[in-house]
């Protein structure tokens, strides 16, 4: 575990740099994921307090250079509705059995303009409190300050050095309306039996195919049968053209029927993941979350300046470019470094 004894010593000296009384937070525990040392974290990340700023961006810089090797990302999406919250109830139970640490966050889709069907019968993400290995944040894109893109970011930057296993439930189908897939490894969208939606998307090649697409509610069997042959045969279209890969690197979409209710499905589920986990270690995977992490910077820079703040830096190609030269890594760190940019350009000061 050399990288860990490096990074904790960048750390120290870091943080020898800070008033440790008034942000003190257990590095060590947080990297061992524990509850307490995380919480403090994400609180002191969420509350944004100005005098607090320049602590904050020295944490997620450095927890940025921490990011556990092993960590994999998982984006659960699909519409409201559809099981996601019941799904990653079950996939933390089949994880906590390996194991795996766990942190979840969830993003309330009532605070998102499209996607707020709010439901009924919505269920919240089940797990045992007393469980130190699971950490669960919500987050409503309405309470944030700066976009939830930027907010999401900031969050992940801490889980990435706390967790094995990270789940992001979004609603949306494939391109998310807060587009915080751009985070995950892995990106699995539930579909409703039944629902031509998703066939539509595809059809039309609007949507990129994600790695994974689950049919849940299958105890709907004769209709789930149906949705999963229609969208088995789009897929397979898809493969005749050569673009059903869905992220253009030799990943062949899988297709999954699922039921929470009815206990089936998960396991194999879990099982495609992490295939697709070791598919991308195969690959190279450094290279595919530091392009990851500047399209998130990308993102919320645009977030937060608009296409007249693309346009001031020359444009999105030109924008990556900067990031790939600058070697980011962390997607903070990147929108930081656009932001200075940016506010050079407006003569602003930027600490
Ligand atoms: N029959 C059946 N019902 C399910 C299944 N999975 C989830 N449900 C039910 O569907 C409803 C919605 O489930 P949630 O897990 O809240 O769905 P969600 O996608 O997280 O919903 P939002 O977060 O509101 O978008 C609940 O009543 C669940 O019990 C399933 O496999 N079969
Ligand atoms: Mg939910």
């Amino acid at each position: 575990m050399s990288w860990l004894k490096n990074t904790i010593s960048t750390w120290i000296k870091v943080f020898n740099q800070v008033d440790s009384t008034e942000v003190n937070i257990d590095i060590k525990g947080l990297l061992r994921g524990k509850q307490a040392a995380v919480a403090r974290a994400v609180n002191l990340v969420e509350n944004q307090r100005c005098d607090h700023e320049d602590v904050i961006k020295r944490l997620l810089v450095t927890l940025g250079d921490m990011a556990r090797p092993g960590r994999h990302i998982i984006g659960i999406s699909g519409p409201p509705g559809v099981g996601k919250s019941s799904m990653i109830s079950k996939l933390i139970q089949k994880y906590r059995a390996d194991g795996k640490r766990i942190g979840v966050i969830s993003v309330d889709p009532s605070s998102i303009k499209t996607g707020g069907a709010l439901l009924g019968d919505r269920v919240r993400i089940e797990y045992d409190p007393q469980d130190q290995g699971v950490f669960i944040r919500s987050m409503s894109a309405g309470s944030s300050l700066g976009g939830l893109a930027y907010h999401t970011g900031r969050i992940l930057t801490i889980f990435e050095a706390a967790f094995d296993v990270i789940l992001l439930e979004t609603v949306g189908v494939g391109q998310s309306e807060s587009d915080i897939e751009y985070a995950a490894d892995t990106v699995v969208v539930l579909v409703q039996p039944g629902s031509g939606d998703m066939l539509q998307f595809i059809k039309a090649g609007i949507m990129e195919i994600p790695h994974i697409l689950v049919v849940n509610k299958a105890d709907r069997k004769k209709r789930s049968a149906t949705t999963f042959y229609d969208l088995k045969n789009a897929i397979s279209l898809e493969d005749i053209n050569g673009t059903g890969c869905s992220d253009g690197r030799g990943w062949q979409t899988k297709l999954v029927m699922t039921s929470v209710t009815e206990n089936f499905g998960i396991g194999k589920l879990k099982g495609l993941m992490e295939s697709h986990l070791g598919f991308l270690r195969g690959t190279n995977i450094d290279k595919i979350r530091r392009e990851r992490s500047h399209l998130q910077a990308f993102t919320t820079f645009k977030e937060q300046f608009g296409n007249h703040g693309i346009k001031a830096l020359g444009g999105q190609e030109r924008i990556l470019f900067l990031l790939e030269e600058a070697r980011v890594t962390n997607s903070y760190t990147g929108a930081v470094l656009l932001f200075r940019k940016i506010y050079k350009i407006m003569n602003i000061s930027a600490r």
